[in-house]
């Protein structure tokens, strides 16, 4: 449609791009740097983004796009978009919320079971033929029953909480302020606190400035030589020097990490770890929330350039 100019940043599926290129006048370019170096008479045509990525956006690239009125995030975290530059801008910003809970609370559970189970080693103890030269896979310790706590307990955190609660563990949680929640769950006001009274410690924080390192050498040194830490969020809410070193030094047991600092170039420390599942952030990578995603950003999209309020809106 001649007029509606929009900027896709990012890979997207086939399904999305001919959805987008059906509606609007799109500009594919593959990460946010990229818009700067569109020409200046499509820069000025353009009134929104489809966002997907990691990669900053922030003043300069709003500046570039002089008619910019939104900028639709393809995820539920918006933490590379600077929220506080486009709210200056009168620039609106949303994001995917919820329609990826289920699939990001499933692989925070897998990633625990994966870790305490040793599922990676038992597939690879068949594989190799030790099954047959050396019998059973050495012993793991037991999953269900034990001690979990949640560090943020919103949307996703709460999804988490309520599968595990099916593992007939017993739930703590810390956030910002109490929850409505089963009154058998534990609120700790400190995530110290928290890490201190459980077994294992599930990490469901928004990402950005105000969480980076929230979980601090302090957290993980009381999660302890037994615990367990699942990191689904962003790897920037974890100190991850304090992390890569407590599990060199059996700090803690293990960890299961969906998300690092520096993707997809992680620090390769964590490569030579043998306690630690490594999964390359594919908590909602799967097809039918991919799919429900591309859609609530295009529905946003739709609703901002038909002047209507947006779905899911965050500033
Ligand atoms: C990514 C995510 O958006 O929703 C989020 O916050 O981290 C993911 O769903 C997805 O990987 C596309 O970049």
């Amino acid at each position: 449609m001649a007029g509606n100019h929009l900027i896709a940043i990012g890979s997207y599926f086939e399904w999305d791009r001919e959805a987008m290129a059906s509606g609007y006048t799109l500009h594919e370019v593959p990460n946010a740097d990229a818009v700067l170096d569109l020409p200046a008479d499509v820069r000025a045509e353009v009134r929104a983004i489809a966002f997907k990525g990691h990669t900053p956006f922030g003043e300069r690239h709003m500046e570039s796009l002089p008619a910019l009125g939104l900028i639709a995030n393809y995820g539920v975290g918006f933490d590379a978009i600077d929220v506080a530059a486009a709210s200056e801008r009168n620039i609106q910003v949303s994001n995917t919320p919820d329609v990826l809970n289920d699939d990001v609370a499933d692989l925070a559970v897998a990633l625990l079971l994966a870790q305490s189970r040793k599922l990676i080693e038992g597939s690879t103890w068949v594989r190799s033929g030790d099954w047959p030269k050396k019998g059973e896979l050495p012993l793991n310790r037991k999953a269900s029953g034990r001690r979990a706590g949640i560090v943020g307990l919103g949307r996703i955190g709460r999804e988490i909480a309520d599968r595990l609660a099916a593992f007939k563990m017993e739930i703590h949680y810390h956030s910002r302020s109490p929850k409505d929640t089963p009154r058998s769950w534990t609120f700790h006001a400190d995530p110290v606190s928290l890490a201190r009274d459980v077994d294992y410690l599930f990490v469901a924080l928004v990402g950005g400035k105000e969480t980076a390192g929230y979980v601090s050498r302090q957290v993980i040194e009381a999660l302890g030589p037994d615990g367990i830490l699942i990191n689904i969020s962003r790897g920037s809410t974890i100190d991850e020097a304090a992390l890569l070193e407590a599990l060199e030094n059996g700090g803690i047991r293990g960890a299961g990490l969906d998300v690092f600092n520096n993707e997809p170039n992680i620090d390769p420390r964590f490569l030579e770890l043998d306690n630690v599942v490594l999964q390359p952030h594919q908590g909602s990578g799967t097809i039918e929330t991919r799919k429900a995603m591309g859609q609530l950003q295009r529905d946003n999209l739709a609703a901002f350039f038909a002047g209507e309020k947006l779905l899911t809106p965050v500033n």
